[in-house]
């Protein structure tokens, strides 16, 4: 039976294009940089926004109907969801979904009865998953929402909130397992403080390692062989999170002896709050090796929270892909942790919403690959630093020099020369003349 009546497969039409339920730049099969643009942008839909949010914030109720037919809060429903979740994934193309636990299934007042649930409902997505190419990008347990996380899950004071925020973690490795994801995300939403003088930070910060620890224990022994992930954000719920951004995180990381497992999932709108820009931790993550995949929604710079919107700019695509290509790509995918305006209710709405981002995307891509082909800002860069060239430069560089041989040498120059123009404006000018060609 079909969800999505009145909308059908979204075909690719091209940029002359003014059907609304079509693709103008994403192009599954057109190759870019030899590669299919379908295998750059592994898109993955995200199971809370896309089937759970119904547009209820903090001043009104929902807008959207996410019911699918059924009873909110019962297995049929959650059934249901997965029946939408398929069917609209096989419309647009998209090959991967991510999910909390909690997303999947309605929680029990009983764990046992919670993990029941999360088996059949695993079994039923495993049904649909059959004769699709339709897989998991990653999972996660939701310790954010319920109540008993108010002080944290792994940060928490209570052992036995920890304890089952535990059994949270090892069953939605299970189920990530069982579908066959490729990562495992953390994100600390309740891992923080409102106040340092009720908080222990080292004790906390110790405590989420250990856990963290043991998840990496437990997924390497059922076979999990793919990335966990920390998904780094600032603020919100919290007025301050252990995960600020990523140097904090790669940090963290690294200083508990869990890089090796580790990478980072870097959501753009979690970078723009934390006064960066969504490049700038896409850059951090990729030259310590960790980049690993991306919650591709976008902020408003107007508002000082999480708006998570549909990714519209295309500005901002393109430093994106340029950071993806320069890695190689990425070992996790494009999950678009975003979700509709209020007041963009309709199913049409959430077909909408996708196209806007995988052709936001798509187009970010081509033209990101067009800056690598142009080469004038690669260019610009390595000329940049030439000097480091010469036998001087490459002396400091393998550390064969000591700062008295480079004071003899700086004395004998009496004063360098300037650096060299930054050239800021032409490369902005570069950047829009291939933008818009
Ligand atoms: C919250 C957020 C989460 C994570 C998964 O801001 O981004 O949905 O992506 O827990
Ligand atoms: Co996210």
């Amino acid at each position: 039976m079909s969800i999505f009546k009145n909308i059908g497969t979204i075909p690719y039409e091209g940029p002359a294009s003014t059907n609304p339920l079509a693709f103008k730049y994403y192009d599954a099969d057109r190759v870019i940089m030899g590669k299919k643009m379908s295998e750059h942008l592994p898109f993955a839909m995200a199971w809370w926004h896309n089937l759970g949010a119904a547009g209820t914030d903090m001043f009104g109720r929902d807008t959207a109907d996410k019911s699918f037919g059924c009873e909110k809060g019962t297995m049929e429903h959650a059934k249901a969801k997965v029946d939408a979740g398929f069917e609209f994934m096989q419309k647009l193309g998209i090959k991967y979904f991510c999910f909390h636990d909690v997303d999947l299934v309605p929680e029990a007042d009983d764990i046992k009865e919670t993990n029941r649930r999360l088996d059949e409902i695993s079994d039923y997505i495993l049904e649909k998953m059959q004769g699709t190419d339709i897989k998991c990008l990653w999972g996660t347990a939701n310790m954010f929402s319920n109540p008993r996380f108010m002080n944290g899950a792994g940060s928490t004071n209570s052992v036995d909130v920890y304890a089952f925020a535990a059994a949270q973690i090892k069953k939605a490795l299970d189920i990530t397992v069982k579908l066959g994801g490729r990562g495992y995300v953390f994100w600390g939403g309740r891992e923080g403080y409102e106040t340092l003088l009720n908080t222990d930070v080292k004790f906390e910060q110790e405590n989420i390692a250990k856990l963290m620890h043991m998840a990496v224990d437990y997924g390497r022994s059922i076979g999990f062989t793919g990335d966990f992930y920390i998904e780094p954000k600032p603020k919100e719920p919290m007025k301050h999170q252990y995960d600020f951004d990523a140097a904090t995180a790669i940090g963290f990381l690294r200083q508990y002896g869990l890089d090796k497992d580790f990478k980072m999932n870097i959501e753009a709108n979690h970078a723009t709050l934390a006064g960066h820009t969504f490049q700038h931790d896409l850059r951090i993550s990729a030259i310590n090796g960790m980049l690993g995949s991306i919650d591709a929604n976008q902020g408003d710079t107007l508002l000082g929270w999480d708006t998570d919107e549909f990714p519209f700019d295309v500005y901002e695509t393109t430093r994106c892909m340029y950071e993806v290509l320069k890695n190689g790509g990425l070992t996790g995918g494009f999950n678009f942790d975003a979700k509709n305006r209020r007041p963009s209710y309709t199913y049409e709405d959430m077909f909408y919403a996708f196209i806007l981002g995988m052709d936001a995307f798509a187009l970010g891509l081509i033209k990101a690959a067009e800056i690598i082909e142009d080469g004038r800002i690669d260019t610009f860069i390595k000329d940049k630093y030439s000097s480091w060239e010469g036998e001087l430069g490459q002396k400091i560089r393998n550390d064969q020099t000591t700062l008295a041989e480079l004071s003899a040498y700086a004395e004998k120059l009496g004063a360098p020369e300037l650096p060299g123009s930054g050239r800021q404006e032409y490369l902005e000018a570069v950047f829009n003349n291939i933008l818009f060609k």
